[in-house]
C-alpha cells in the first residue's frame, strides 16, 4: 500500500486539497478553526492508511485480540499527539506557516474530546495509547455521548454552574461513521424459559434500538500500528413507530425514536456515586450487548469452534460498568448458540478480567433487581443462575456458614433487593486486579475478601496504574522532553517507549549547567500557565512565587478542603506578622482546578469557599505579594497539559487508603513537581521509586483510619482541644471572614461533627509537611536535584509497562508488527 507523502510541499499540497475539497472553501480566505479542520483532515489521511493495514494484518494473522470495554475515553485533543506519534510534528508546523498560520493557533482551535470524569476515563485513554505504541492488538469500546462531561461555570458568589458540552457541534474530524456496521439491541420484553432440558429461554418484545458503530484512529507512537476506538450510538430501530403514526398518534410515534437517542445523549457526570437510574443501566446494557456481538462477530469470521473464545478473545472489564458483559455472553452461548451452561460458564470465566478502581462503599454499583427485572428480563434470571450455582459451591467449601453466603451472594437482601455488580464481576472473571499495591491488598482484605477466602489468591492481582509519557511529557512539556534528549543523546522514539531510560539523566543532577536548563524551562512552563490564567480570567501571577497545584474531581475524600483550610491558615499566619517577618516568607500561588457532580452539595460548597477565599486574599494589600490562590474554572485535559508542566508541587492529599491509585500524581512527577501527600495509592510506589526524601508524605496511615473514625463517633474530642489552629480556621469562615459564614455550616459541620475524613487527624501534620516544603525550597539549588532525581526515577509509571503486564500476565496477548 502506497503511503501519503510527508515533505512539506505534499502537506501544504494536500492541505489545500482538503480546504478546497473537504471543507468546500478558498485557501485565501480561511481562519483558524478553518485551517484546523483541514490540517486535521490532512493528517487523518495518514491515520487512515495505517489503520486500514493494520486492521488487514490483524484479520490475515488472526492473532489474540483484547478489548477494553469502558464506560469513559477521556481522550482530550487528538491532532497535536497525532502529530507526534507519527513524527510529523516539524512538518506541519513548516508546512502550516508557509500557508500564514501558527501551529499553535491550529492546535489550539480544537475542543477536547471529554468523554469522562476523570482518573478512570483518563486511564483508559492512555491505555489506548499505550497498546498502539506496544504493537498490542487492541481495541477500545465505549460510547459516543453527544454531550461529554459538562462545561463548568463559576458565577460571581463562587457556585458552580453546569453547561452542556457540545463537542460534536464543529464536526469531529477524527472519527469514522460506520453507517453500515450496526446492531439491534433489546430492552424490556419477556423472557420465558424453554423448559425443554435445555438452560434455554427466549425472548421477546419490548424496545429494539439500533447501534451505530463510530471509529476512532488510535495510533501509536513512531509505529504504524494504529488501532481502534469504536463509539456507539444509539438510533431508533425505525426512523418513526409506523403504527402509532398510522394511528395518528404523530407525537407518540416520534417520542419513540426520541428515547432511543436519549440513550446514548449524555455522559452521566458522576463518579464514586451510584443513582440506580434506569437510563444508565439501559446505557450499560446498550453498550456491552453492542460491544459483544460486534466482537463475536469478528470471531466467527475465522471459523473457529466457539470454545476457542478465550484462545482468540480478551475482555478487560474497567470497572463494574460493563458487568454486564458476564450474563450477556452467557445469553448468547446459551440461548443463541445452544451451549450447556457449564460449558457457557467455563468460556465466560476464561475471557472476562475486570479491574477494580475504587473500594468506596458508595461507589460500588448495585442495581436494584425490580430495574434489573423489568429492564433487562433474561439477564436477570441468569444472573439468578449463577448465583444459585456460585451459592452452591460456596456452601459446599464452606457448610454451614449462612452469614458467608448472605455476604457473597450476588443478591443483597433489602427492599429492594440489589444485584451486588463487584461481586458478580468477580466471579465471572478469570483474574482480578487492583490499580496499585495498597489498594489491591484492599480490595483482597476488604471488599472481596470472602472471596479470595472462595476462589484462592492467586486469582488476585495487582497492575498499578500508569500514564502515556507521548502526552504527559512529550506533549505537554517539549521543552523537557527536548532537553533529556539531547542530554542522553537518544532518540525520542527510543525512550519515550522506553520510559527507563531516564534514569540515565541521573548523573546530570550533579552538572550545574544542566540544572540551570532545568529551572529556566520549569521557569518557563509557569510563565505559560500565568500567560493562561491572563488570557482566559484577566489575571495577573506572580510567576516568581513557588507553584503549588492540586488539580482533580471535587471529593470529600481527595480532600480539597484540608487544602484551602491550610491556606486559610497560612493567610492567619502572615497576617499576625510584622511586614519584616513576612519578608522571610516563601512566596506561594496555590492553584485548584477540578468539577463537582452537579448533585453533590458539599463538593460544590468547597468550591464556593475556595473561590471566596481567593477574592479576599488575593485582594489583601498585607499578604498578596506573599500568598493568592485561583481556583481556575472548567478543568479538562486541555488544562492539565498547562498546568502539570508549571507546578513546582502538587498535592495528593486523599484520606489514608481511599484514593486506589491516583494518576495524576505521576504526571506532575514526570514534570518535575515534588508531591505532597498522603500514605496512600500510588504515592506510596512513587516515594519508593524517587525516594522518600524527594516526597513530602503526611498523615495517618490506613490501619489507623478505623479506629479514628470509631473514636469521632463514640469518643470524641472538641476540635478546641485536638487542633486548636484548625479550630482557629473553621471560626474565622464561621465569622463570615470569606462572605457570609452561615453558607459554610454544613461544609464545616461535616468536619466539626463526624469526620468521617480525619481532616481533624491530619491538619497539623499536613501543616508540618507544607513547612518542609518551604524550608526546602529555600535550598533552589537542592530542590532542582530533587526535581531531576525524581522525574529520572519515574519510569516505572509508564502506561507502556502497565499495558504490558495486562498483556503478559493477564491477556496473554502477543505484539503484532504491521509491515513497513
Ligand atoms: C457508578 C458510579 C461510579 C463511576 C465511576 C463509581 C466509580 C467510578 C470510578 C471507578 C471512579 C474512578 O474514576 N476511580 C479512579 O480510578 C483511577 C484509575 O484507576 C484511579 O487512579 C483513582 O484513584 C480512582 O479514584
Amino acid at each position: 500500500m502506497r503511503g501519503v507523502d510527508t515533505d512539506v510541499a505534499s502537506i501544504t499540497k494536500s492541505f489545500v486539497n482538503h480546504v478546497q475539497t473537504s471543507l468546500a472553501r478558498q485557501a485565501s480566505n480561511l481562519d483558524d478553526l478553518g485551517a484546523y479542520q483541514a490540517a486535521a483532515l490532512s493528517v487523518r489521511d495518514n491515520l487512515i492508511l495505517n489503520w486500514n493495514e493494520t486492521q488487514l494484518t490483524y484479520t490475515r494473522k488472526a492473532p489474540k485480540r483484547a478489548y477494553y470495554l469502558s464506560l469513559e475515553f477521556l481522550m482530550g485533543r487528538t491532532l497535536d499527539n497525532a502529530l507526534l506519534n507519527l513524527g510529523l510534528k516539524d512538518q506541519y508546523k513548516d508546512g502550516v506557516q508557509k500557508l500564514g498560520f501558527s501551529i499553535e493557533d491550529l492546535l489550539d482551535k480544537e475542543r477536547d474530546a471529554a468523554l469522562g470524569n476523570g482518573g478512570l476515563g483518563r486511564l483508559a485513554a492512555c491505555y489506548l495509547d499505550s497498546s498502539a505504541s506496544q504493537e498490542l492488538p487492541v481495541w477500545g469500546y465505549g460510547l459516543r455521548y453527544k454531550y461529554g462531561i459538562f462545561q463548568q461555570l463559576i458565577s460571581p458568589e463562587g457556585n458552580q454552574l453546569e453547561a452542556p458540552d457540545p463537542w460534536l457541534d464543529n464536526q469531529n474530524p477524527w472519527e469514522l461513521p460506520r453507517l453500515d456496521v450496526s446492531y439491534e439491541v433489546r430492552f424490556y420484553g419477556q423472557a420465558e424459559r424453554l423448559n425443554d432440558g435445555t438452560p434455554r429461554a427466549s425472548w421477546t418484545g419490548g424496545q429494539e434500538v439500533l447501534a451505530v458503530a463510530y471509529d476512532v484512529m488510535i495510533p501509536g507512537c513512531y509505529t504504524k500500528t494504529t488501532n481502534n476506538l469504536r463509539l456507539w450510538e444509539s438510533k431508533p430501530k425505525r426512523g418513526f413507530d409506523l403504527n402509532s403514526f398510522n394511528a395518528g398518534n404523530y407525537e407518540g410515534a416520534v417520542e419513540s425514536s426520541n428515547s432511543a437517542a436519549a440513550i446514548t445523549s449524555v455522559l452521566y457526570p458522576n463518579d464514586h456515586t451510584t443513582f440506580g437510574k434506569e437510563l444508565r443501566l439501559k446505557q450499560q446494557y446498550f453498550w456491552t450487548a453492542a460491544s459483544l456481538a460486534d466482537i463475536l462477530r469478528r470471531f466467527r469470521n475465522l471459523g473457529k469452534p466457539i470454545t476457542e473464545i478465550p484462545d482468540y478473545i480478551a475482555i478487560q472489564l474497567n470497572d463494574t460498568h460493563p458487568t454486564l458483559a458476564i450474563p450477556e455472553l452467557m445469553r448468547i452461548l446459551i440461548d443463541e448458540e445452544d451451549l450447556d451452561w457449564d460449558k457457557a460458564w467455563n468460556i465466560v470465566n476464561n475471557t472476562v478480567f475486570y479491574t477494580n478502581h475504587t473500594v468506596l462503599p458508595e461507589a460500588l454499583e448495585k442495581w436494584p433487581v425490580p430495574l434489573m427485572e423489568h429492564v433487562l428480563p433474561r439477564h436477570m434470571q441468569i444472573i439468578y443462575d449463577i448465583n444459585l450455582f456460585f451459592l452452591q459451591a460456596v456452601e459446599k467449601k464452606f457448610p454451614g456458614d449462612r452469614d458467608r453466603l448472605g455476604r457473597m451472594s450476588l443478591i443483597e437482601e433489602g427492599f429492594p433487593k440489589q444485584v451486588r455488580m463487584a461481586h458478580l464481576a468477580c466471579i465471572g472473571s478469570k483474574k482480578v486486579n487492583g490499580v496499585a499495591e495498597l489498594h489491591s491488598d484492599l480490595v483482597k482484605t476488604t471488599i472481596l475478601k470472602d472471596f479470595v477466602e472462595f476462589e484462592g489468591i492467586s486469582k488476585f492481582g495487582n497492575v498499578t496504574n500508569g500514564i502515556t509519557p507521548r502526552r504527559w511529557l512529550d506533549q505537554c512539556n517539549p521543552e523537557l522532553s527536548d532537553l533529556i534528549s539531547k542530554t542522553l543523546k537518544v532518540e525520542k522514539s527510543v525512550w519515550l517507549k522506553n520510559l527507563d531510560k531516564l534514569e540515565e539523566i541521573l548523573p546530570f543532577a550533579e552538572d550545574a549547567r544542566f540544572r540551570k536548563e532545568w529551572a529556566a524551562i520549569k521557569q518557563r512552563n509557569k510563565e505559560r500557565l500565568a500567560h493562561y490564567v491572563q488570557t482566559t480570567l484577566g489575571l495577573t501571577i506572580n510567576t516568581h512565587a513557588m507553584f503549588d497545584v492540586q488539580i482533580k474531581r471535587l471529593h470529600e475524600y481527595k480532600r480539597q478542603t484540608l487544602n484551602i483550610l491550610g491556606v486559610i491558615h497560612r493567610y492567619l499566619t502572615l497576617k499576625a506578622m510584622s511586614p519584616e517577618a513576612r519578608k522571610k516568607v516563601n512566596h506561594r500561588v496555590v492553584f485548584f482546578a477540578g468539577k463537582a457532580a452537579p448533585a453533590y452539595y458539599i463538593a460544590k460548597l468547597t468550591i464556593r469557599l475556595i473561590v471566596n477565599v481567593a477574592r479576599i486574599l488575593n485582594a489583601d494589600p498585607d499578604t498578596k505579594e506573599y500568598l493568592t490562590v485561583y481556583f481556575l474554572p472548567d478543568y479538562s485535559v486541555s488544562v492539565a497539559e498547562v498546568l502539570i508542566p508549571a507546578s513546582d508541587i502538587s498535592q495528593h492529599i486523599s484520606t489514608a487508603g481511599t484514593e486506589a491509585s491516583g494518576t495524576s500524581n505521576m504526571k506532575f512527577c514526570l514534570n518535575g513537581g515534588l508531591l505532597v501527600g498522603t500514605v496512600d495509592g500510588a504515592n506510596i510506589e512513587i516515594a519508593e521509586s524517587v525516594g522518600e526524601s524527594n516526597v513530602f508524605f503526611f498523615g495517618h496511615l490506613t490501619p489507623d483510619v478505623e479506629d479514628l473514625r470509631y473514636q469521632h463517633l463514640y469518643h470524641p474530642i472538641p476540635i478546641e482541644e485536638k487542633c486548636p489552629a484548625l479550630a482557629n480556621v473553621l471560626n474565622k469562615i464561621s465569622e463570615g471572614m470569606f462572605g457570609d459564614g452561615g453558607v459554610y455550616e454544613p461544609l464545616l459541620n461535616t468536619i466539626r461533627q463526624i469526620d468521617h475524613y480525619l481532616i481533624t487527624d491530619d491538619f497539623d501534620s499536613y501543616i508540618a509537611a507544607l513547612a518542609m516544603v518551604d524550608e526546602a525550597y529555600l535550598d533552589k539549588t537542592e530542590w532542582i536535584k530533587k526535581s531531576i532525581r525524581t522525574v529520572a526515577k519515574m519510569g516505572k509509571f509508564s502506561s507502556d509497562r502497565a499495558i504490558l503486564e495486562y498483556a503478559e500476565s493477564y491477556w496473554n496477548l502477543e505484539a503484532v508488527s504491521i509491515a513497513k
